[in-house]
């Protein structure tokens, strides 16, 4: 007989909730009792599972009695105040906030690349940011291969990443523009596509709808963001090697689901274009998408709903010695987050 588990889902009812939910059945995970936590404001709520509807409870100091795994996603000040709870009365943690990412205790697990860094756990390990995962996951066998000296990525990060809330902007904002078109509003007529503030009730720093925004997360001292900081950080703990520089640019594009990436890398051996490739249609949980001549790369809009991390435009970087560029798409909320996540409590 499977052994089976119980489950919880801290965070149940956002965007990550209902990938755990799905990606839970999908596998097959051997769930005996899955309980599923939020705030107050969604507590009555029922959710769907195994073909059954389940009442969300409310999130309290006692909702862990006989858990066996904790999956968080409800934002870093609820892990904080919650995970150390769920782990002293003895379930095994899987955080996806920030909260215990660079924690020294907290392992920092992407399956692919660092499997073995879960035994170190003491009741948390921390599931990386979406950008990190889906980077390292394409990176592995290249720095296995030739050692990565410094990597250059611009991100190009879908609105489900802020949350529901952020998807409901993009799609307001949408509608507003559309209205301004059937108003009369011409691009070539000098006037910006730009909606008047009060149109739409804002999560996002700016406008989303018809325009790109280079902020997200907070901004810190050295006038980066949090989030270009956390792929710095985040890759060096994953990849197990603080030599790696690595610089970011993060930008969150109009898009519902799926976050790209351009990233140029320099590696200390150099490596051909045919040879990175031939390394990545190896590489578990990597599929490669580089057909130029009939016009195939990876697109969000493709990833979205899958599992992989999607790679193509693979070529080498003429303006340096060992340089290549490569385009990396994967759905933020799968490999993102919940998959990811699934995966620890597989290997646990
Ligand atoms: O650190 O808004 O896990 O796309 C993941 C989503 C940070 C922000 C994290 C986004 C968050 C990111």
């Amino acid at each position: 007989m499977v052994k089976e588990y119980n489950v919880a889902i801290v965070g149940a009812t956002g965007m990550v909730g209902g990938e755990f939910i799905k990606v839970l059945e999908e596998r097959n995970f051997p769930v005996k009792e899955l309980r599923l936590l939020a705030s107050g404001r969604s507590k009555g709520k029922y959710l769907k599972f195994r073909g059954k509807d389940r009442e969300v409870q409310e999130l309290g100091k006692d909702s862990f009695k006989g858990i066996d795994i904790a999956l968080f996603s409800a934002g870093a000040g609820i892990s904080k105040e919650f995970a150390p709870i769920a782990a002293k009365s003895g379930a095994v943690v899987v955080d996806n906030s920030s909260a215990f990412r660079m924690d020294p205790d907290a392992p920092l697990v992407v399956p692919e690349v660092n499997p073995l860094a879960i035994k170190r756990h003491k009741g948390i390990i921390a599931n990386p940011n979406c950008s990190t995962i889906q980077m390292v996951v394409a990176l592995k066998p290249i720095h296995d291969a030739a050692k990565i000296k410094r990597i250059v990525v611009s991100t190009y990060q879908a609105a489900s990443g802020w949350g529901k809330e952020a998807v409901d902007q993009l799609w307001e904002e949408t509608g507003e523009m559309l209205k301004l078109k059937a108003e009369g509003f011409r691009h070539n007529n000098g006037g910006q596509a730009r909606l008047k503030a009060d149109k739409v009730k804002k999560v996002l720093p700016a406008q989303i709808a018809f325009n790109v925004i280079p902020h997200i997360d907070v901004f810190l001292p050295n006038r980066y963001t949090k989030e270009e900081m956390k792929m710095l950080n985040e890759t060096r703990k994953i990849m197990e090697d603080d030599t790696i520089k690595l610089t970011a640019t993060c930008v969150r594009v109009p898009v519902i689901t799926s976050h790209a990436e351009a990233v140029n890398v320099e590696t200390e051996k150099k490596l051909t274009a045919e040879q990175v490739i031939g390394l990545l249609k190896k590489a578990p949980g990597v599929e490669v998408i580089d057909d130029i001549a009939n016009g195939k790369y990876p697109l969000p809009i493709d990833a979205a709903g899958k599992d992989a991390v999607y790679v193509g435009r693979i070529r080498e970087d003429e303006s340096v010695e060992n340089g290549l560029n490569l385009w990396i798409v994967s759905d933020n909320l799968r490999k993102g987050a919940a998959l990811n996540a699934v995966q620890i409590a597989e290997l646990l």
